[in-house]
């Protein structure tokens, strides 16, 4: 038995839309912040056939039963029981399929001594699920090519940043987010214009997290946002993510920048709003969050370690 924990992320620069071809190859870089608090936890043995349980439920995951073929293509895998289980609610644009295959890759790797490093599980857990390649690293982390494995950039301590999620809907989201940017990449008027800038905004991105630059990361990161969700609206029929609380709470951010608190907003493939900022205003930002209409739920977390093997 292997068990193994591991983070979800949030990108600040975002990934929306694959490359042409195998290997589930983003079509442009990203840059992320793992976290803390939330988690899989993943736990792989032998067993006479496969059985995926998630959350307590047995499963019929395509997107995981799809990645042990791919595997067993080049590993000895034997079948597994494979068991996960997240602390977070699934599917709803808290990135649970970042930290699912990152923990699913890291066990296996660990549980049948395929001897890969940091950047070989990375790379298998892009297949999974393109964000999940950065859940591997703690910390600051970018993807990027030509080889499309995660790279460290700092490590949590180095920049310690404090990320208030407001909950604003539980329910799972009705589109995968492969679903949703297949369609923005075959119906999107702005799909080009996205290609061609986020290179750009990749690159100020990294530039911000080097130099520990707060305010350039808020702008590039709202900027990456705001385009990417211009990006879903325009898809037809649109992927229109946002409920009333979710506008409501990117306002109270932008006010509360505009009077100097150390704030911005990102927003994934959901309703959910995650609030970055500076832990010493992290309790006032969730307070004046937390009393807003819509708001189910905040929480504050901060920045965590990649996927890490915990019992074996
Ligand atoms: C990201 N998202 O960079 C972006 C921002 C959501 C919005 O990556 O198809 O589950 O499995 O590669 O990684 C969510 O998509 O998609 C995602 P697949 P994934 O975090």
């Amino acid at each position: 038995m292997t068990r193994v924990i591991a983070h979800p992320n949030i990108a600040l620069i975002k990934y929306w839309g694959k490359a042409d071809g195998p290997g589930n190859i983003p079509a442009t870089p990203s840059l992320s912040i793992t976290l803390d608090t939330l988690c899989t936890t993943t736990t792989v043995e032998d067993a006479p056939r496969d059985e995926i349980r998630l959350n307590g439920q047995v499963t019929t995951d395509a997107k995981v039963a799809k990645f042990l073929d791919q595997l067993r293509r080049e590993f000895q895998v034997p079948p597994l029981s494979i068991e996960s289980t997240n602390n977070f609610p699934t599917g709803a644009g808290l990135a649970s399929s970042a930290s699912g295959f990152a923990a699913l890759i890291t066990a296996i790797d660990a549980h049948c001594g395929l001897n890969m490093d940091a950047t070989r599980r990375s790379q298998w857990a892009r297949r999974g699920s393109g964000s999940a390649a950065r859940s591997v690293f703690g910390g600051f982390v970018s993807l990027q090519p030509p080889d499309w494995a995660a790279q460290p950039l700092r490590p949590a301590s180095d920049w310690p940043l404090t990320v208030v999620i407001a909950i604003t809907d539980t329910e799972r989201k009705t589109v995968s987010s492969s679903h949703g940017m297949e369609r923005s990449r075959l119906t999107s008027p702005y799909y080009p214009a996205w290609i061609d800038s986020t290179q750009a905004a990749w690159r100020e991105g990294r530039n911000a997290v080097e130099q520990r630059d707060f305010n350039a990361l808020a702008a590039i990161a709202e900027h990456s946002t705001l385009a990417m969700h211009a990006l879903m609206i325009s898809s037809r029929p649109p992927l229109l993510y946002w409920n009333p609380a979710s506008l409501a709470v990117i306002h109270t951010i932008r006010g509360l920048r505009e009077a100097g608190v150390p704030v911005f907003f990102t927003i994934d493939a959901g309703p959910q709003v995650k609030a970055v900022c500076l832990p010493e205003v992290a309790d006032s930002v969730a307070s004046s969050l937390r009393s807003l209409p819509g708001v189910v739920t905040v929480m504050n977390v901060g920045l965590g370690p990649g996927a890490s093997v915990v019992d074996a």
